[in-house]
């Protein structure tokens, strides 16, 4: 992980309902080509997702979650893309580490101990999110009283509780989940903290791709149209330390974390 200052991460929803691409890579070939369109513009790796948690969105069984994204999973793979997989079921990560997945982005932080114990067993990588409630009413009204410390504190309990279930404690990225059961304030006040994460020594990722604040705090912009922003909170991110950059644009993410990098790294060429 330490071979390249800021990991590029590309969003692959192989979902009906997504936020911002639902219903685009729902076709198997549709999906498998975007992931390795991704892979080519320079994502080091791909998440593969079957489940929109989307505030509101349905839950989805783990069959059906399955059948949508171990196809592509395992076509992705033989293609030698490195994948993640999105998921928070253990059966649903077990399928996808057994095909060749290199970690588990799981958005409820090790919630299912048979996710734990794959990822554990086969000494994958693994991703824990920060949320707060559930995908259908954690936008109700969240609601912290210090937003960074609970965040931070949740995540080391949780990346605790994994070590305990045998993933390796340097495998752990952990993740403050911008816009799940957060407000706009919540979300800015985790952006301009985020070094708060990055001294518990976990790689931090972070992903507020063309999420709904950036729309709240600009001028409306659809999801589409949230690129700028998207690239302006990145930046500051990987400012503040950030390892990793969940992102739908990668060749724009690319561009813009390389420059960071170079000016970073001015003082020392
Ligand atoms: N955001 C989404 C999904 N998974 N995983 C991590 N680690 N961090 C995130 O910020 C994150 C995530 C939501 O975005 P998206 O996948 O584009 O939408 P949807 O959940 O509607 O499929």
């Amino acid at each position: 992980m330490s071979d390249r200052p800021v990991w590029i991460m590309g969003v692959l929803n192989v979902t009906p309902d997504s936020f911002s691409d639902g219903g685009r890579y729902v076709a198997k070939d549709r999906a498998v080509e975007h992931g390795v369109e991704m892979w080519g513009q320079g994502a080091d790796i791909v998440d593969v997702g079957g489940e929109s948690t989307r505030p509101g969105a349905a839950p989805v069984g783990p069959e059906e979650e399955t059948r949508r994204v171990l196809p592509v999973v395992e076509a992705l793979v033989a293609q030698g893309v490195r994948v993640s997989v999105d998921t928070s079921k253990g059966s649903v990560a077990e399928a996808c580490l057994k095909a060749g997945a290199w970690m588990v982005n799981d958005v409820t932080a090790g919630s299912d101990p048979a996710l734990l114990a794959a990822t554990a067993d086969h000494g994958a990588h693994l991703c824990l999110m920060h949320m707060q409630g559930d995908p259908r009413t954690m936008q109700v009204d969240p609601a912290y009283g210090d937003v960074v410390r609970e965040v931070k504190e949740f995540l080391v309990e949780r990346a605790e509780m994994a070590t305990d279930a045998g993933v390796a404690r340097d495998q752990i990225w952990i993740d403050p989940g911008i816009g799940f059961g957060k407000n706009v304030r919540h979300n800015l006040l985790l952006v301009e903290h985020l070094e708060e994460l990055v001294a518990t020594g976990f790689p931090v990722l972070v992903g507020a791709s063309r999420k709904s604040f950036l729309g709240k705090l600009g001028g409306g912009e659809s999801a589409a149209d949230r690129l700028a922003a998207t690239i302006a909170v990145h930046t500051l991110a990987q400012y503040k330390g950030a390892r990793a950059l969940r992102v739908h644009d990668v060749e724009a993410a690319k561009r813009a974390s390389a420059l960071v990098t170079a000016t970073q790294s001015a003082d020392n060429p």
